[in-house]
């Protein structure tokens, strides 16, 4: 009796609680809608808030992940711009997505635009809002989102690389037979065709990931080029990626609203660069809390040069 009173104390003093909100904007498509469920089934206390250009298709959506919330802690429905931008965390994944073979930077004339016009209809935006960009080219899109939307740079990131990052701890999970969770390995630079991996920097239980005795023979390029060419793989044979860009989204969103200080392979802007590109950082409730100094091989530091140079190069042309 006594326990059930207190549990049903706690209910009430949680019902009290105001629940953060994260909007999805271009939640009527894929990868907004992966993610809205996303952060639902990993029982994120948030009101998600689904925003489309497309009415119909934001209702459609956010209806059907609602009934998915009955018996989790979130809940979801459709939003306006106006209350997106009022919003703890706003999500964009809005936009033109890549055609079977298409690299993510042709979308970048396509995808000013849009952004652009979502974030004049988004203000006046909450001071403390985060945004993350979800949608391609991520690094292009994240810098334009920071200038056009007035908050300062940590409170601007891009998912970047993690997704990238998640499929190389994989694929050296099924090498090394360690769970990839306890593999720290990163892709890094652009979410794009000027990634690279950060071999010299990749541990597994405290050592260099090189040195554990499964990756004596193992050709470090054809990994690479399998991780590369994942996207297109799947674009190809189903026409859109989005079940592991939503979870990541959502893991994101996540580690801003609840402080968690993980660090992420993420879009970030890193001062020693001079431009934002995936890198990893501590992610809180501020946004970015920390960037960090990755050790590099003389190689890799020459793909990091191209990468920061293309990546430059490319938000030059949207000032
Ligand atoms: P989709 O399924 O076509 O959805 C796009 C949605 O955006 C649609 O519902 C549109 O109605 C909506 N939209 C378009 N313009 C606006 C606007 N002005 N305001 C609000 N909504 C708008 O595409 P999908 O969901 O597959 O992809 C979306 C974006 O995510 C693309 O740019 C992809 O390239 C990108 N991805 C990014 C990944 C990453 O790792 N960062 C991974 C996969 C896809």
């Amino acid at each position: 009796l006594l326990t059930n009173k207190l549990y049903n104390v706690k209910q009430s003093l949680m019902a009290t609680i105001p629940k953060q909100r994260v909007s999805v904007i271009g939640g009527g498509g894929n990868v907004g809608a992966a993610t809205a469920f996303a952060l639902i089934a990993k029982g994120v206390p948030a009101e998600v808030l689904v925003v489309d250009v497309v009415d119909k298709a934001a209702e459609g959506q956010a209806l059907d992940i609602s009934d998915a919330s009955f018996m989790m802690p979130g809940t979801c429905r459709k939003g306006t711009f106006k209350e997106a931008g009022q919003s703890d965390v706003i999500i964009i994944t809005a936009g033109a997505r890549q055609q079977p073979g298409e690299p993510r930077s042709n979308l970048i004339d396509r995808n000013y635009k849009i952004i652009k016009s979502i974030m004049d209809s988004l203000q006046p935006i909450k001071s403390s809002a985060k945004i993350l960009m979800v949608s391609n080219p991520v690094d292009v899109l994240t810098d334009i989102a920071q200038k056009t939307s007035g908050l300062p740079r940590k409170q601007v990131i891009g998912s970047g690389t993690y997704l990238d990052s998640g499929r190389l701890r994989n694929e050296l999970s099924e090498i090394t037979g360690v769970s990839p969770t306890s593999i720290h390995a990163y892709m890094l630079g652009e979410h794009g065709d000027n990634q690279f991996t950060g071999w010299s920097s990749a541990r597994i239980g405290g050592r260099p990931l090189l040195e554990h005795p499964k990756m004596k023979d193992i050709n470090l390029d054809e990994i690479y080029e399998k991780i590369q060419r994942k996207a297109y793989v799947i674009i190809d044979a189903k026409g859109s990626t989005y079940y592991g860009i939503g979870i990541c989204a959502a893991t994101l969103a996540e580690a801003l609203l609840n402080n968690t200080s993980q660090v992420f392979p993420v879009v970030n802007y890193v001062e020693n660069f001079g431009c934002y590109m995936s890198w990893p950082a501590a992610i809180g409730c501020d946004g970015v809390e920390q960037s960090f100094d990755v050790k590099l091989s003389k190689d890799e530091d020459k793909k990091l040069q191209t990468a920061i140079a293309a990546i430059k190069d490319a938000c030059s042309k949207y000032e």
